[in-house]
C-alpha cells in the first residue's frame, strides 16, 4: 500500500486553506467582481530625458526618451497591480506566450506580467542587431544574440512566482524591461493613462499590491461585494524617491 509522505498532505491542506481565504469560493475567471483604479504620481514628474543613441544609426533614426518613470498628466505608466491571494484559475485558458517586442531600440512593453508556466517571447522588430540578456537580481539567467529578422527568442520557463526577470541589451545599454512572474493572471499593468482593471474576481477581501520597477511597492485593502458592490475601486499614489 502506498503511503503519502506527510509533507505532501500538509502542503495540500495549506493550499486549500489559502484558496478559501482569497475569495471564499473556487471561482472561474468569469466571476463578476473587479478592482479598477488609477495610479498617480505626486509632485513634479522627472523631465523626459532624451536618450543619446548615436551608436547605432537604426536607433538614432528615432527620438526616444528615458522610460524609468513615465508620467503623463500626473498618471504613472508601467505599474503592475495584482491581488496577493488570488482565487484559483484555469491555466489552460491563458495565452501560451507573453510577447515583448524590440521596436525603435526599446522594449515594448517595458513591464509585463508572466504567469508561472507561460512562455516569454521576445521579438526583434528592428532592422538591427540586439542581444537579450536576462538577469534575476545579481544572477545571470540567459543571453541570446538577436540578429535582425531572426525569429522570436522564446523562453518556456521564465521563473517562479515573485521573480523579477530583467532584460538588457548590451549593444544598446538604455534598453531595459521587466518580466514580473505572477502566481496568477489576476493582475494588470498600467498604460499611459495610469489606469488598471483586474476582472473576474469573486466577492471577498483582497490585498492589492502595486509595483513599479523604480519607485517600489504600495498596497491597499479592497473589498469586493456582491451584486452592485462587485465593482471595487483602488487608487495608488507614488512619489519621487
Ligand atoms: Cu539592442
Amino acid at each position: 500500500m502506498h503511503v503519502w509522505p506527510r509533507a505532501l498532505v500538509i502542503v495540500g491542506l495549506v493550499a486549500h486553506a489559502s484558496k478559501a481565504h482569497a475569495g471564499g469560493a473556487t471561482a472561474a475567471k468569469s466571476a463578476a467582481g473587479s478592482i479598477a483604479g488609477v495610479v498617480s504620481f505626486k509632485g513634479e514628474a522627472p523631465a523626459p530625458k532624451k536618450l543619446v543613441r548615436d551608436s547605432d544609426p537604426v536607433c538614432a533614426a528615432t527620438e526616444r526618451f528615458n522610460e524609468d518613470i513615465v508620467v503623463t498628466d500626473g498618471k504613472l505608466r508601467d505599474v503592475l497591480v495584482r491581488v496577493t491571494q488570488p482565487p484559483v484559475f484555469d491555466a489552460a485558458t491563458l495565452p501560451k506566450q507573453v510577447v515583448i517586442n524590440q521596436n525603435q531600440c526599446m522594449y515594448e512593453p517595458r513591464v509585463v506580467g508572466v504567469v508561472a508556466g507561460q512562455a516569454l517571447a521576445v521579438q526583434n522588430g528592428d532592422p538591427t542587431f540586439h542581444n537579450v540578456r536576462a538577469t534575476l537580481g545579481d544572477q545571470a539567467l540567459w543571453n541570446n544574440a538577436h540578429p535582425k529578422a531572426a525569429p522570436a527568442i522564446v523562453k518556456e520557463n521564465v521563473g517562479k512566482a515573485g521573480d523579477v526577470v530583467e532584460l538588457h541589451c548590451d549593444v544598446h545599454p538604455w534598453m531595459h524591461a521587466y518580466a514580473y512572474v505572477q502566481a496568477s493572471p489576476y493582475f494588470a499593468v498600467t498604460n499611459s493613462n495610469g489606469s488598471f482593471t483586474i476582472a473576474g474576481l469573486p466577492p471577498g477581501n483582497y490585498v492589492v499590491e502595486a509595483v513599479h520597477p523604480v519607485l517600489g511597492t504600495k498596497t491597499a485593502k479592497v473589498k469586493i461585494g456582491a451584486g452592485a458592490k462587485a465593482k471595487a475601486k483602488a487608487s495608488f499614489t507614488f512619489a519621487a524617491k
